[in-house]
Formats: C-alpha cells, sequence, structure tokens
C-alpha cells in the first residue's frame, strides 16, 4: 500500500451513482457497508520486504467472510476494492461458497508475485500466489495468513488484459502454463476470440461458476487515470464492456472484484472519468447491454 487512497475507491462508486444504475437495471440490490480492515502496529515482516502483511490478513479473513455469506444467501457479490490484495478475500471466500468456481482476471498486472519474487513488497501486486496450489513450496509464512487454504488450481486462472509482468510472474505463468491473454493476444485475435477461447479453457462445459477480478489499471490509463500503477496501452472500453457481457450472459457470473480505484490520485476530471469507466464495466457484468435494456415487468405507457 505504497500510494494511500484506494480505500475511498467505494464512496467514490457510491457518490456517482453505483446503486442507482444497478437499480435501474431491475436488480434487487443491498448494500452491506464497508468490510472492516483494521491496520496494526508493527505491521512489517522481519526476513522479507513485505508491507502491511496483518492488515491485509484481517481485511481479507473479513472480505471472505462477507463474499461467503452474501454468495451463500444466493447473490451475486460484487466487491469494491480497495487495492487489489482485496481478491485474496473474495476469491478465498467465494471458493468457500463455490469450490469449483474459476477466475478471469483482467488486469495489466499478473498479480502474482510471490513475497520473494516481489521487488516491490506491495501485496496488491501478490493476491494470485497465496491461492494458488501449485505455488505453495515457495510461499514464504506471513503473519495472520494462516486461515488462508490455496483454492485454485493454475488451471482455474484465465488472464486478460497484461502488459506489464515481472520476470518471476512470467516464469511463474509459463512453468504453471496458466492460460494469460496479453494485450498482444487482444491485438492478434481481437477480443472476441480471447474471451471466448478462454472461457473454453476454464470450463469447456460451461457449467463452473465464474469470479471476475477487474483491475481498473487493466482500461488504458486515458480511461482510468485515476489509479495506482497505470500503464500505456491497454483495453478500450468496448473492450472491457464486451468482456463483462460475455461473462453475464452465461448466468453464472457469481462474484465481481473491482480494485485499484484510487480517487486520492489525479484530479477531479481525472476522478469523474475513472468513477465512470468503473460504472459502465460494473453495469455490464449485471444485465447493463449496450443493445439497450428494460425492467422486466416494462408496459408502453398508454396515453
Ligand atoms: B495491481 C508490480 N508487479 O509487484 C509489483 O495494480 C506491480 O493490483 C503490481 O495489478 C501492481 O509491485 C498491482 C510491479
Ligand atoms: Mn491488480
Ligand atoms: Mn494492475
Ligand atoms: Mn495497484
Amino acid at each position: 500500500m505504497a500510494k494511500p487512497g484506494t480505500e475511498h475507491g467505494p464512496d467514490a462508486l457510491r457518490e456517482g451513482g453505483l446503486i442507482k444504475k444497478l437499480m435501474g437495471l431491475g436488480l434487487d440490490v443491498h448494500d452491506y457497508g464497508d468490510v472492516g480492515t483494521p491496520s496494526h502496529e508493527d505491521d512489517h515482516h522481519f526476513d522479507l520486504p513485505v508491507k502491511n502483511p496483518k492488515h491485509v490478513a484481517t481485511a481479507s479473513e473479513n472480505i471472505a467472510a462477507d463474499v461467503y455469506n452474501v454468495i451463500k444467501s444466493g447473490r451475486t457479490c460484487l466487491a469494491l476494492g480497495g487495492d487489489h490484495s482485496m481478491a485474496i478475500g473474495s476469491i478465498f471466500g467465494h471458493s468457500l461458497a463455490e469450490p469449483e468456481h474459476v477466475v478471469v482476471w483482467v488486469d495489466a498486472h499478473a498479480d502474482i508475485n510471490t513475497p520473494l519474487t516481489s521487488s516491490s513488497g506491495n501485496m496488491h501486486g501478490m493476491p494470485l500466489s497465496f491461492l494458488v496450489k501449485e505455488l505453495q513450496p515457495y510461499i514464504s509464512k506471513l503473519p495472520g495468513f494462516e486461515f488462508i487454504k490455496p483454492c485454485l488450481s493454475a488451471k482455474n486462472i484465465a488472464y486478460i488484459g497484461l502488459r506489464d509482468v515481472d520476470p518471476g510472474e512470467r516464469y511463474i505463468i509459463e512453468k504453471l502454463g496458466i492460460q494469460s491473454f496479453s494485450m498482444s493476444e487482444v491485438d492478434r485475435h481481437g477480443i472476441k476470440d480471447v474471451v471466448e477461447k478462454a472461457m473454453h479453457y476454464l470450463d469447456p462445459e460451461g457449467v463452473k461458476p465464474i469470479h471476475l477480478s477487474f483491475d481498473i489499471d487493466a482500461l488504458d490509463p486515458s480511461l482510468a487515470p485515476s489509479t495506482g500503477t497505470p500503464v500505456p496501452g491497454g483495453l478500450s472500453i468496448r473492450e472491457g464492456n464486451y468482456i463483462c457481457e460475455e461473462l453475464a450472459a452465461t448466468g453464472r457470473l457469481t462474484c465481481v472484484d473491482i480494485a485499484e480505484v484510487n480517487p486520492s490520485l489525479g484530479n477531479e476530471r481525472d476522478n469523474l472519468i475513472t468513477v465512470n469507466s468503473a460504472l459502465s464495466i460494473i453495469t455490464h457484468c449485471f444485465g447493463g447491454r449496450r443493445q439497450g435494456t428494460y425492467p422486466k415487468n416494462y408496459q408502453i405507457p398508454i396515453p
């Protein structure tokens, strides 16, 4: 958490009209409020350059419990970040409710550094490493992380949008054979093919619950300037919305993370652009379609 401010992401989205927009799609929306993320004193690791592990561990445990309860109650979960370390808790909580779920990770970054491959010590660059079974021999013991049981196999993950991947991460992706559709694949094949291939690979039968972890920095920085680690050459809003429309159309999208919206970065206009992009991504995950939609009981008004 080198750049503070992502804790204000959820309120920026609420103030941008999130709930009203979702209700406008005819959904029964319940805002469960903010998850408790208490910080700890002496929150450093003696041997590793990992920042705030206890803070992340407590937050992850609370996020996991809430995500589990929301999904168990039969609702679709929207988890608003926060930096992307939030996905440790949301994916773990999702797996407690739906052990068979698959993960579509949309991001400029691979977020699969181990505490030892990371050059920054930032835990938002590591979330997947704690969850992937095959990586556990390489994961250092961190205070508070005992509750996490690795719940994903490498074959349960597909990346879309990568364009800033660390050497250790690229090695891990290749060694474990994780499906990765970087921006080069998006350029080469187009977003339709990429989404089709990703979904066919993750779940050829089309029966598994889907977790979409969407880092707003997957979008081009012109569309999401208020974020901590922008990288040029990202997804267009059309490509981002297309991914969401296609996943939503499966009827199996059970949990969506929106991470790394940081209203403390950039000016007011940057914030507005970023929030509007995030709202567009979210609504297309929840039934919004560019062809248009109407509520279930819609009637043409009679004069
Ligand atoms: B984000 C970097 N790979 O580990 C690292 O925004 C960047 O959640 C991580 O995708 C970016 O610090 C994390 C250099
Ligand atoms: Mn990320
Ligand atoms: Mn990122
Ligand atoms: Mn980040």
